[in-house]
């Protein structure tokens, strides 16, 4: 009995063994197909295409959206990024915006500057699916265009007042006129409503005499004209530009250095652009916007609809008083003003 018992006890242990081999073997080869099955299928990807209206090089809220873009992209393995540029014909922005929409294929599409919405607006009339997310840019309740802005009014003061301190400071390269200058690169609502505006406003907290020289370019990339605006202005009393008109920036830079007068930069710091020439800068952290806002369209949690405004006390905007260059060309005297009239405003 116990033999039998004992062998009968033996074969089905054998059985339960084998069992359990069979078994755990085809958890093994379960674990491992699936394994092989994740491989061959990735995650959906996602498809961001940043539309540059213009061209990256030389605007630095251009600059910042790219890098910004890339960031974000770079998170995750299954983003896919192409950067357009739309070119300096604007007349064609909107037909190069629809042949992207049109592919059905980008997840969200992304660009800046304040004509944007309008634009992305007209296109999602007809693919109402496109998502749209405009940096730079104003626009309410359309549930597939996310908009977001800085307060250029605000930064455009926080300029404005260096300009003033200069312009009537006893630096070397600022006369007795109190006459200050803006080269945009062209008009629009925002730099005639806010910018020019909020510049000469800054200004004349220094001393209300002070006058505004406005100059526009015609364009976002013609440095000559750039140039040639400057010396117009030098010629006319203006000692401390600011210039807001993407490669023609450069032109007002060499204009600038040449006749021994000063620069302030707008969105970027712009100090070694020409050390002792450029002596303010606001920076705006478009960079930084542009990654958090992709990540949460990513991670599908960006609230379309939405339109917001960031000002100085988000700490998107600021004037850049720690640059060592700012701190040895410009006077002590002067940096002092500047920064109670930075805490001021925050
Ligand atoms: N700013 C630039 O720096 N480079 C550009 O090429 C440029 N193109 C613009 C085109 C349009 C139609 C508009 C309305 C604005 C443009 N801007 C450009 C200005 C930009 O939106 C922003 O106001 C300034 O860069 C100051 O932050």
């Amino acid at each position: 009995m116990f033999f039998l018992f004992s062998g009968n006890a033996e074969r089905s242990h054998k059985i339960t063994a084998f069992r359990t081999l069979t078994f755990l073997g085809l958890i093994l080869l379960g674990v491992f197909f699936s394994s092989c099955s994740k491989q061959e299928e990735p995650q959906d990807s996602f498809n961001i295409a940043v539309f540059v209206p213009g061209v990256v090089s030389g605007s630095p809220i251009y600059e910042m959206l790219a890098a910004g873009a890339q960031s974000a992209a770079a998170e995750y393995e299954h983003v896919n990024l192409n950067i357009i540029e739309g070119g300096s014909n604007q007349g064609e922005w909107e037909e190069k915006i629809s042949s992207l929409a049109a592919t059905g294929k980008q997840d969200v599409i992304i660009t800046s500057n304040p004509a944007m919405p309008g634009i992305c607006a007209a296109v999602s009339k007809k693919f109402p699916s496109q998502y749209f997310i405009v940096m730079d840019g104003y626009l309410e309740d359309n549930d597939h265009i996310y908009t977001l802005r800085y307060d250029q009014e605000q930064q455009a003061m926080l300029n404005g007042h260096l300009a003033g301190l200069v312009t009537s400071s006893e630096m070397e390269g600022a006369n007795d006129q109190l006459t200050i200058g803006l080269i945009a690169g062209q008009e629009y609502p925002d730099m005639l409503d806010l910018i020019a505006p909020g510049f000469l406003a800054g200004a004349k907290a220094v001393d209300d005499a002070i006058e505004l020289d406005f100059r526009a370019v015609g364009n976002w990339y013609d440095a000559a004209k750039g140039a040639e605006l400057a010396r117009a202005m030098i010629s006319a009393g203006v000692d401390v530009i600011l210039p807001i008109a993407g490669g023609a920036n450069q032109g007002v830079v060499t204009a600038a250095h040449e006749a021994g007068i000063y620069v302030l930069w707008f969105d970027a710091n712009g100090y070694a652009q020409q050390p002792g020439t450029v002596v303010g800068s606001t920076s705006i952290q478009q960079d930084t916007a542009t990654y958090d806002t992709l990540v949460k369209a990513i991670e599908g949690t960006l609230p379309y609809g939405e339109a917001v405004t960031l000002g100085l006390e988000s700490g998107f905007i600021t004037f850049i008083e720690d640059d060592e260059l700012y701190t040895s060309y410009v006077p002590e005297k002067v940096r002092t003003a500047q920064n109670e009239y930075l805490e001021g405003l925050k």
